[in-house]
Order: structure tokens, then sequence, then C-alpha cells
């Protein structure tokens, strides 16, 4: 570190002399932010409110050299979470990043705690946050940075970027990450940059030594270029003198348990070390001219550390675009006094240390924040710099985040014929998906836009004629081997550039990444794809954490959930979605539906491909089924149908009963409802679309109406008027009962509920509903209850 903080400032200065002091900058900003954070600003709740002093300053260098010095304005980049205050104070160095928000750092307006698109603003190309997916993330936008350049979709003037991740090392530890990898070689992602903060440590512990060359040979399998900056110059410099060799061997075999301890003790600890082995070798020439400090200092030159190495490391790489992982060794809490502690991921500095560290970085009271205090380059050099660096260079006008016009989306959507024919919503989406895939008339700026992927289930989720229609996306032209050998099949499977479908593999959490990815392509390329992605319902659950990141960056999809629930009966218990339709009420960003028929899945189809396009819309989750229905002809309300319910038969004013379903149960309740009617002649048959979508209704006009808007009025309340106050619904669906149960306090009516609440056993349907109380008997006895109880 430097120590010419107090020395008045120098009349010239060269490049790698203002790169250090911006370094010092970040070192200081970042700790005092946190610092304040936690100790300056009242604390009204008692709460540790947290930081991450350590994981900070071991990027320092790093991501000083990747942002004043490499990187373009048109890269995008992934900061590991807890680099979050070293991201926002480069931020306030180019004048992006306001002096308020910076002392906000946790608290609500202020900065997040890691990188947010939505709350933090446009600098954030990637939230991050739950570890690895930030990572990965940068795989499938680099895909997608191909797919829209291919499909010449982007903006012209907008020079092809690099993606790049600054991982934490046990960021490498999530199974996530393995996945992407290996979806990355099976496409051949291109101009890709994971920059590993090798310190050592995670949370808890000293990563262990071994692991790491594992995960090297990994990244090499992979196609990767691996690229270790293991030691700085200093060191390097020592090692090339006599002794050094012995010394470099000695460091290279050091466990890095010892070597973090030895760093968090200092320099006579080093010495005592280093001579314990080395006593009788050259390499004491080197060591015992050197001061308790200068030892210290020379033993901790790590390559990450290094910034003319980290730069002139990533520089000669620049030129190629073959993905490229950097390991950067680095020490955690680099420049700080817990440096090398192992429990110091949370560790923050003392009331104490932080006046030391004040000190020791030439900061004055009251000039905390000031961007020129404490350093030896004058305020106009500095200035100058920082506005010469690529990455100052506005991306474009608008900033780095674009916008992209929408897609005209025709008023209806071509529909199968339905009238008299028997079929699912989930072969109902595959028709209207096909046709779609014509491209005639106006659809054909629709299907130029949409961009299919699914992991290993293409076919059976109906996508296969829209694949046959606009072919496998590929880098590469490749041929369908089947077809060219004249092998009959129903999947005509040629890839190509211009191909619009993406077939992943069977690991769900890429589905959601690249969902993500390309559900930002307005924002990061300025084309607008509408991405479209099928997947079987329970395996949401698989990749949920990807599916919630995704929606947290306001990514823009369709997820398309099919088969769904014990419905898809002798397909195999272990595969019954019963916690989805929960799942759909609680996602943020998330509009989820569940339609019946097909006359209501092409109204929602419609207002899918709408919604993902509106500013103030959102991703939306059609859960569909593979049961096969005899389709109605009869005209809906398609508002009612996207509010999330219609009457199929309207109550009685004053009915005490109505029986409302939600999805492929709608047989049974058709016909336990013939008979409920005969004796309650009337009662209502409400078809529910939406769970989700009456649920947020109805919040939002309660809250509309607790700040003085008396009239407003939610659409499930306007739906349930009619029927009397202390009227009784029985509900029911092929998911969980709750989903439907707060129905009962919208207008103080009572429910009872009806839906699997355990699952797991292969059957048909008839044996399953009846098995899990969703048969005609079922509803009639509970309606029988709920009249009882009236
Ligand atoms: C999915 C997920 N699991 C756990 C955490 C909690 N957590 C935050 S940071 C961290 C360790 C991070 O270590 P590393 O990636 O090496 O970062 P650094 O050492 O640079 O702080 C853990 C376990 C998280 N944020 N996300
Ligand atoms: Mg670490």
């Amino acid at each position: 570190m430097d120590t010419t903080a107090t020395l008045p400032p120098r009349a010239t200065t060269d490049r790698t002399h203002i790169l250090k002091q911006l370094e010092r900058k970040l070192l200081w900003l970042s700790s005092w932010m946190i610092h304040n954070a936690n100790h300056i600003r009242p604390n009204r709740d008692g709460l540790k409110v947290g930081g991450h002093q350590a994981s900070c300053a071991s990027v320092i260098s790093i991501m000083t050299a990747l942002y004043f010095e490499i990187a373009r304005p048109q890269d995008r980049i992934a900061v590991k979470p807890h680099a979050g205050p070293v991201f926002h104070a480069i931020n306030y160095l180019f004048g992006r990043q306001s002096l308020q928000k910076m002392q906000g750092l946790r608290q609500l307006g202020g900065v997040q705690s890691y990188p947010s698109r939505v709350k933090d603003g446009p600098e954030v190309d990637f939230s991050t946050g739950s570890v690895g997916l930030g990572v990965a993330m940068t795989t499938f936008s680099a895909l997608m940075g191909d797919y829209v350049r291919l499909h010449n979709l982007g903006r012209p003037d907008l020079p092809p970027g690099r993606h790049i991740a600054i991982a934490g090392d046990a960021e490498l530890d999530e199974g996530n990450i393995y996945e992407a990898l290996l979806e990355g070689w099976k496409h051949d992602v291109r101009n890709l940059w994971w920059i590993v903060d090798y310190n050592r440590q995670s949370l808890d512990s000293v990563v262990p030594d071994r692991l790491f060359g594992r995960i090297e040979g990994l990244f090499r399998d992979m196609g990767w270029n691996v690229v270790t900056i293991k030691y700085g110059r200093r060191l390097e410099a020592a090692f090339a003198r006599e002794g050094g060799e012995a010394l470099r061997a000695w460091i290279d075999d050091c466990p890095n348990s010892l070597y973090s301890a030895l760093t968090f003790q200092g320099g006579a600890s080093w010495r005592q070390a280093l001579l314990a082995d080395l006593g009788r070798s050259k390499a004491r020439a080197i060591i015992d001219p050197l001061s308790d400090d200068e030892l210290g200092a020379l033993m901790t030159n790590l390559g990450g550390h290094d910034i003319e190495t980290v730069i002139d490391t990533l520089r000669a790489e620049s030129a190629g675009d073959q993905p490229t992982c950097f390991i950067a060794y680095t020490i955690k809490g680099m420049g700080l006094p817990f440096a090398g502690h192992k429990d110091n991921h949370a560790g923050l500095m003392t009331k104490e240390q932080m006046e030391v560290f004040r000190t020791y970085m030439g900061i004055r009271p009251g000039k905390e924040w000031d961007v020129f205090e404490g350093l030896d380059v004058s305020a106009d050099e500095l200035r100058a710099f920082v506005d010469a660096c690529p990455f100052a260079t506005p991306l474009s006008p608008e900033g780095r985040a674009f916008s992209a016009p929408m897609v005209p989306v025709p008023a209806s959507l071509p529909v199968p014929k339905l009238a008299g024919r028997k079929m699912s919503t989930q072969a109902g989406f595959g028709d209207i998906l096909a046709e779609i895939g014509r491209g005639q008339g106006e659809l054909k700026a629709l299907a130029e836009h949409i961009l299919t992927t699914s992991p290993d289930v293409t076919v059976s989720t109906n996508l296969g004629p829209w694949v046959n229609r606009r072919g496998i996306f590929d880098r590469h032209t490749r041929n369908d081997v089947f077809r060219d050998a004249k092998l009959a099949s129903a999947q005509r499977w040629g890839m190509s550039p211009k191909g619009q479908h993406i077939e992943l593999g069977i690991a769900e959490q890429n589905l959601f990444l690249l969902l993500g990815a390309a559900g930002l392509t307005p924002a990061m390329t300025g084309a607008r794809l509408l991405p479209i992605g099928t997947v079987y319902d329970p395996f949401v659950n698989r990749g949920l954490d990807a599916l919630i990141y995704a929606c947290y960056q306001d990514a823009r999809f369709l997820l398309i959930g099919t088969p769904s629930g014990l419905t898809l009966a002798p397909e195999g218990g272990q595969h019954q979605s019963i916690n989805t339709p929960l799942i759909g009420i609680a996602a943020d960003r998330l509009a989820s539906f569940e339609p019946a028929y097909v006359d209501e899945l092409a109204i929602l189809l419609r207002h899918a491909f709408d919604h993902m396009q509106r500013p103030d819309g959102s991703s939306v989750w059609l859960r569909l089924s593979t049961r096969q229905l005899e389709q109605p002809e009869r005209a809906l309300d398609a508002s009612a149908v996207i509010e999330g319910a219609h009457w199929v038969v309207p109550p009685a004013n004053g009915a005490r009963i109505a029986i409302a379903y939600q999805g492929p149960v709608a047989p049974e309740a058709a016909a336990a409802f013939a008979d409920l009617a005969a004796e309650e002649p009337g009662a209502g048959l409400l078809a529910i679309t939406s769970p989700d979508r009456l649920h947020a209704g109805w919040l939002a006009a309660l809250r509309a109406r607790r700040s003085g808007d008396r009239s407003a009025m939610s659409h499930v309340e306007r739906i349930l008027a009619p029927m009397a106050p202390g009227a009784a619904l029985v509900t029911v669906l092929d998911g969980h009962p709750a989903t439907h149960a707060w129905l009962g306090s919208v207008r103080g009516q009572r429910v009872v509920p009806l839906g699997p609440d355990h699952f797991g056993q292969s059957g048909d349907i008839p044996d399953l509903y009846r098995e899990y109380g969703i048969d005609q008997d079922a509803i009639l006895d509970a309606c029988a209850q709920a009249l009882l109880t009236i």
C-alpha cells in the first residue's frame, strides 16, 4: 500500500501511479461506505447493517484495472455480490453515482447491499447476490449477444462487447456454474471472461488447496483458456534472484490456511516461518535485509494485487474471443487490519481501527466522501484521467440501458378449430405457436422476434412443430443427419445461425438463466426478443432460484409449465407439481395463469406477448396440461380471463353457493355443478384463470382504498359481488388448496378449498382425483358441507 498520501501533489504523474491512487481511493470509499452504514448512521432497530470490507479489499486492484483501463463501454460486467460498494465507488468516480445513495448503502433508497439492476439503476448490467448465478448468467448473455447479432436484430451502431464476470472463488462451488460451462461449450460461446478473485476464502472457511487444480482442468476441458495471475512484480523479481527459486517453492507449497494466517499475523511471523524452512538456504539473502513490514509486503505481493500485472495479463488476452478464466491470487481484506484472517468475511473495522486507517489514508474528518482527498495527484489530473479512460465513454446517448420498440401483437392469435374437438392446453399451445411460426401476414414480425428454448423437453412440451418451421439456432450451420439420410422423423432439426430455438440440456437452471439473458436483450442490445421457455411444471422448482433471479432483474419472458399437477397422472408420481400455483402467486414480476380450455389459452397467450413488452408489464407463466378436454364453443370476456376469473354460469343475486375451479379439473367441477344446481338453482360456476392476478388485484384495491381512493374495486370483488354476504365457495384445482383459500377473505365468505396437499403416486385420472379428493364426489361432498354450515 502506498503511504504517500500526505505528500503534496506531484507535478507530473504516470498512468500506473494514477491507477494506484484510484485503488487507494476505492479501498477507502468502499471501507468508509460500509463503516458509515454501520457506525456513523443512526441505527433505529438495533439490527446489524453489515457489509463486506474484506471482500471489497480483495478485489480492488482487479476492478481498478478492469474499469479504468481494460473494459470498453460495450462490455457487460457482473460484479461479485460483496464487491457492490467497490462498484458503486467506481461509478461515483465516473460521476454516475450520487453521494446520497452512497451514504444510504443498505438503506431504503440507497444503494443495495449487492448490485441490483432494478434498484440501483442502469449502470448495473447484472444483478448479483445469489452466488454463482451472476457468473453463469454472463454465459447466456454472451450467447444472446451472438443470437441478436446473427439475426440482425440489434443496434447496428453497437460494437460487440465482452461479457465479464468478476467472481468470488467460492462461487465456483455452485453447481450452476458447471451446468453453464457445459452448456456454453455446446453452444461454442465466445467473448466471455470470468475473473476469479482467488482469495482462497469463502464465508466460513479457507478453500482447500487442491480444489483449484481440479477446477482449472475442468475449464480447459470445456475449451476455455485459463490464465493464472499468481505473483506480483516484486515477488517475481525476488524469485529471479539467487535463492529465489527456493522462496517460490516455499510459497507454492504453503497451504492456503497457513498463508492466510501468516498474512494476518504480519512480518515477524513470516520471518519465523520462512527461516524455519529456509534458514540454511540462499533465500536468506532476500529475506534478511528486509524489515518485518517490508517482508510482510513482499510475501503478500500476489498477482491480483499488482495492478500492473493484472493489466498486462488482461490486455494480453484482449485480442481473441476464446472464453477465458483468469485466476487472480488475492488476499481477503488486503490493506485492512483483518487481512487474511479466516473469520473476516463479515468483519468490520472498529471505530478505533477506522481512525488509524483514516490517518493512514490521509483523509481529514469531514472530507471522507471527497473524491480528491488524500491523494497525491491533482484534482484536474485525476478528473482528466478518469474521463479519458475507455469505459467512461457513454455507451450511447441513452446510457447503458437501451430500449427497443414493441413488436406489434395482433388483436387475436390464430386459434385451431375447437368446436366439438378434444384438446389439451399443451396441444393448443403447440398448435398456436406452430401457426405463428408460419409467419404469415400480421404474424410475421411476431414470429421473427420469438425465441424458444427448452431443457430437453422440446418435443414433449409440443414445441416440435414450431421448431420444424423456424429451425434450431447454432453459430455454425449443421445439417440434420436423419433428414439428409432420408430417415423418417417428425422432427426436422437443422441448425443454423438463423434458427430460433435454443436446445438446452436438461439442467433447468440454465433454462432460467437463458430466459433471463434473452429477456434482457432490449436493455442490453436494443433488440426486442420474445423468449418462450417450456419446462415440465414440477421442474420449475429445480430452477426456482434462477427463475426468481431472472425476474428480479426484470427480464421479460414467457414460461410454459407443462404438464402439471396430478393430471399428468401415469407419467409419474414424482413429477406432480402441487406447489407451483402458490409460487405463481408469490413470485414478484411474474404473472401466472392456468387456463382450462384452449380459447382461454389463446387470450392469455396473446396477453403474454403484449404484457411482457410493456414497461409496467412482467414476465408471464402459463401452467398447462396434457389432459384433453372437450372444447366449448362460447364467447369469452377476454379482460375477465386476463384479470383472473369469469363466470361460466353466473350466480343469481344473493346466491348461497358457487363452485370455483381452475385448470383441467373443469369437467369434474362442471359435473358437480350440474348436480348442485338441481338443488340450489341460484348457484354459480366460476372459472379461475389466475389466482395470482386475482390476488394481486385484490391487494391493490385494498391498498388504494387505504390511501383514500374509496371507489377502488378489484376484479375478484366485482365477480363475487352478486353472492350473498355469507355465501360459500367450494374451490378446486389440481394444486395446493391454499391457492384459493384466501378467497373467503375478499367478502367475508367461507371457502371449502379442494386440491391435493400430498402427491407422489402414479395412477389414472379417475383414481388420482378420487384419492386426492378433487373428483366430482369430493366436490359435491364439499358443497354439502359448505351448505350445512351456512
Ligand atoms: C446461493 C448463495 N448461498 C450462500 C450465500 C451466502 N454467502 C454470501 S458470500 C458467501 C461466500 C462467498 O465467498 P467468495 O465467493 O469466495 O467471495 P469473497 O471471498 O470474495 O467474499 C456466502 C456463502 C449467498 N449469497 N448465495
Ligand atoms: Mg473468496
